[in-house]
Parts: C-alpha cells; sequence; structure tokens
C-alpha cells in the first residue's frame, strides 16, 4: 500500500457529489493500492445532508478509505489535501445562462483559494467543476497566493466525451474509436469541439463524416448545448456523467497520454494559440506520467477554427472582466 493521500472535495453533499465520492473511495481514480482520506466540505445547510453521506461511505467498508472528515470549515476542508476538488456551487437551473451564475458562484471561489494557499499539500492540484467553472478557476488561482499557476484545471471533459459520442453515433463507430477530440475554450455554449483535428480510427472526422454542414452546424450546437438538453429531459444537471469525467480528468493528468493522442482540460494559458496568457482556456493537453502535462504545440488552427476559438475566448474576457474585483492584482 502507498501513503494515504488526501483528497478535498466542495459540494460533497450535492448531486455530483454523490456520483463522485464513492467511486474514489473505491479506488477509481488512484488506483487500487492507494489509501484515501476524503476531507468534505459543505455549508452548514448541508451539513445534514453530508452527515448522510458520510453514513453510506461507512456502511461500503471501502478497504482503501482511510478517513473521512465532513467540514464547513475551509481551513479544516483543505488541510494536507493533495487534490482538491471543486464541485459546491449554485447549479445552472432551466432558463439561466453560466454568465448569470458569474456573480452567484464567484465568490465562493476567493476564499476557498486562499484556503487552498494556507492549507494544502506542496503538491495540490486543483480541479473546478462548479460553474462557471473556467472563471471560477480563475478565481481560485489568483487567489491562491504562492500556489504555481499550473496546478489550476477547469474541467471540459465531460464536453470532450459528448462530442466523442456524438461523432461515433453520426459514423457508426464505438467512441472507443474517436480520438484527438479537443474542445477549445470556455465550459459554455461558445465552446468549440474540434472536429478537424479529432480522428476516427485514425483517419480525419472530416474524411469519415463528409457532411460538412452537420459537423459545422448540428454537431457543435448538440455539444454547446447537451447540458441544457440534459436539464430539459432530467429536470436536474447532469450528475453521474460529470462525475465520471472528473474521475476521467484526474486519471488523465496522471498517466502518460497514449501517443498521438490527446485530452481536453482548462488551463492558464501562458499565450498558446492566440489565447491571452493568465485566461482559464481549454486546449489539447498531453500528460507524461510522472505528473507533468504540457499543451501540445503545432495544432494547426484554420480560418473556421480560429473565428470559433476566438468566439470562446472573448467571452472567457468578458467574464474576466466581470469579476475583476475577486481577482486581486
Ligand atoms: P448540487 O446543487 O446538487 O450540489 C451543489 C452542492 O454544492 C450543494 O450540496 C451545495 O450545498 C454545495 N455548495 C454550495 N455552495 C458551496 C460552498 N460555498 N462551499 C461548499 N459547498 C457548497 O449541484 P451539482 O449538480 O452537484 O453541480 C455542482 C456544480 O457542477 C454546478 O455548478 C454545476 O453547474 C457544475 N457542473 C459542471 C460541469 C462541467 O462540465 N464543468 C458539468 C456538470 C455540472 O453542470
Amino acid at each position: 500500500m502507498k501513503e494515504c493521500i488526501t483528497v478535498s472535495i466542495t459540494g460533497a453533499a450535492g448531486q455530483i457529489g454523490y456520483a463522485l465520492l464513492f467511486r474514489i473511495a473505491s479506488g477509481a481514480i488512484f488506483g487500487p493500492d492507494q489509501p484515501v482520506h476524503l476531507r468534505l466540505i459543505e455549508i452548514d445547510a448541508a451539513m445534514n445532508a453530508l452527515e448522510g453521506t458520510v453514513m453510506e461511505l461507512d456502511d461500503c467498508a471501502f478497504p482503501l478509505l482511510a478517513g473521512v472528515t465532513p467540514t464547513s470549515d475551509l481551513d479544516e476542508g483543505f488541510k494536507g489535501a493533495n487534490w482538491s476538488l471543486l464541485v459546491g456551487s449554485v447549479p445552472r437551473k432551466a432558463g439561466m445562462e453560466r454568465k448569470d451564475l458569474l456573480g452567484i458562484n464567484g465568490k465562493i471561489f476567493t476564499g476557498q483559494g486562499e484556503a487552498i494557499a494556507r492549507n494544502a499539500a506542496d503538491d495540490i492540484r486543483v480541479l473546478v467543476v462548479g460553474n462557471p467553472c473556467n472563471t471560477n478557476c480563475l478565481i481560485a488561482m489568483r487567489n491562491a497566493d504562492g500556489v504555481p499557476r499550473d496546478r489550476f484545471f477547469a474541467m471540459t471533459r465531460l464536453d470532450e466525451n459528448r462530442a466523442k459520442g456524438q461523432l461515433a453515433a453520426k459514423a457508426g463507430v464505438h467512441t472507443n474509436s474517436v480520438s484527438n477530440m479537443c474542445i477549445w475554450g470556455n465550459h459554455s455554449a461558445t465552446q468549440y469541439p474540434d472536429f478537424v483535428h479529432a480522428q476516427i480510427e485514425g483517419s480525419p472526422v472530416p474524411e469519415v463524416i463528409t457532411d460538412r454542414e452537420w459537423l459545422e452546424g448540428e454537431f457543435i450546437r448538440s455539444v454547446q448545448q447537451r447540458g441544457a438538453a440534459i436539464i430539459e429531459a432530467r429536470g436536474a444537471s447532469s450528475a453521474a456523467s460529470a462525475a465520471n469525467a472528473a474521475i476521467e480528468t484526474v486519471c488523465t493528468l496522471a498517466k502518460a497520454t497514449p501517443e498521438g493522442d490527446w485530452n481536453s482540460v482548462a488551463i492558464c494559458s501562458e499565450g498558446q494559440y492566440g489565447i491571452d496568457e493568465g485566461l482559464i482556456a481549454s486546449m489539447p493537453v498531453r500528460s507524461d506520467g510522472a505528473g507533468n502535462w504540457s499543451v501540445v504545440e503545432g495544432v494547426e488552427v484554420d480560418e473556421f477554427s480560429r473565428g470559433k476559438i476566438d468566439e470562446s475566448v472573448q467571452e472567457l474576457r468578458e467574464e474576466r472582466e466581470a469579476v475583476r474585483d475577486l481577482i486581486p492584482s
């Protein structure tokens, strides 16, 4: 058995939390020889519900679960954290745009960023799921004084998986056949699922799916609007698929990416692909399996893709402007 690691999860009593905790405790992220201590952070009003979830965790008698600390205190919640999954925030309701959430949720991430800086382990990594996740991640990162910027990630893996699903269905293949699927920009209705560089069984998608009108229109829209479609159908936002994407994001960052492939995650831009330095934007990312990741270089961005990426980056700029007062200069 390896030495125990600490994973802090906010919004642990929420629906994504419920789909996430049991998989982490069973070893789905960190492997069958990695004990974990879960620090579960909730607001006071949800502490009763969280107690119930902790009772269920106890009742699973997971061999890898070394301990559980439910708390509404941020310092206690992030103490010694090696990974923090920031899920807690107010979810989008029917008819609500992500921009409406900026003001409501942004404030949560200043205090969490500060508490991470004060309490987390030196190797802390942070994945932001709570929406609007790119800008919440920016706020947390900028308030976490002393924590390197390359430790912060916002989740676009669910969008990647959704895009793979749509392409696979259209081509009549299994999703396993789809690779190199990059989501560019914001986890929002402006995101650009890049079908130009995606591959099906090693061939460029536009050579396999020759219906360009579908690719440029319905495909992009269906990925951009998938979250809203699920809310419409379920009456609640995606939960199990979001928890699964969070697990896959962490696994992907920890393991070596297969040769030639890449995955999507939003990271702090250093100006790659004309994306403003300092914005949290989704790009194609590879990992070396030793804890290091890098943005894939040299992806040729054609005119159509450029327009789409620019549109999403513009939205990220506007979001940053809207939360300017939450970002220390
Ligand atoms: P729920 O409302 O079920 O759960 C949210 C939980 O967060 C609640 O238990 C609430 O008490 C808690 N919470 C609120 N403020 C908190 C704070 N300051 N500190 C700690 N906990 C706090 O929402 P759920 O469906 O679990 O969704 C969580 C977040 O994920 C939402 O913001 C949602 O929009 C976002 N999503 C992000 C996705 C992505 O791909 N990045 C996809 C799925 C999901 O929509």
